[in-house]
């Protein structure tokens, strides 16, 4: 039988959220040239060469393509920082951040 001193009845009415993700995002332009991409989604994303050419290449041939999913701070930080390197080589390079669904 359950001891109605450690088991409590009423069962908690909250439960936590778990929090939404966000992804980063790449997109094209006519001007970065293709290795440079690669090699920020290799330095400031950890990708593997063969996931970052693929992910290079489709945002080349679609406009944009999904690099990978954070939580929001993570997502926004590392955006942040590859757009930054980008712009420090002169480069257009653009990575946005949206949530989830
Ligand atoms: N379109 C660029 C070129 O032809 C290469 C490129 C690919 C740029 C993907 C951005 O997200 C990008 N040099």
């Amino acid at each position: 039988m359950s001891d109605p001193v450690t088991t409590p009845t009423i069962k908690p009415v909250l439960k936590t959220e778990r929090p939404k993700l966000h992804k980063v995002i790449l997109l094209n332009d006519d001007y970065t040239p293709r290795e440079f991409v690669v090699t920020i989604l290799l330095v400031e994303f950890g990708m593997p060469e063969g996931a970052a050419n693929r992910v290079m290449l489709t945002a080349h041939q679609r406009g944009a393509c999904v690099v990978a999913v954070y939580t929001r701070d993570v997502a926004e930080t590392k955006a942040t920082r590859a757009n930054d390197a980008a712009r420090k080589k002169g480069h257009p390079l653009t990575f946005t951040t949206e949530p989830e669904e």
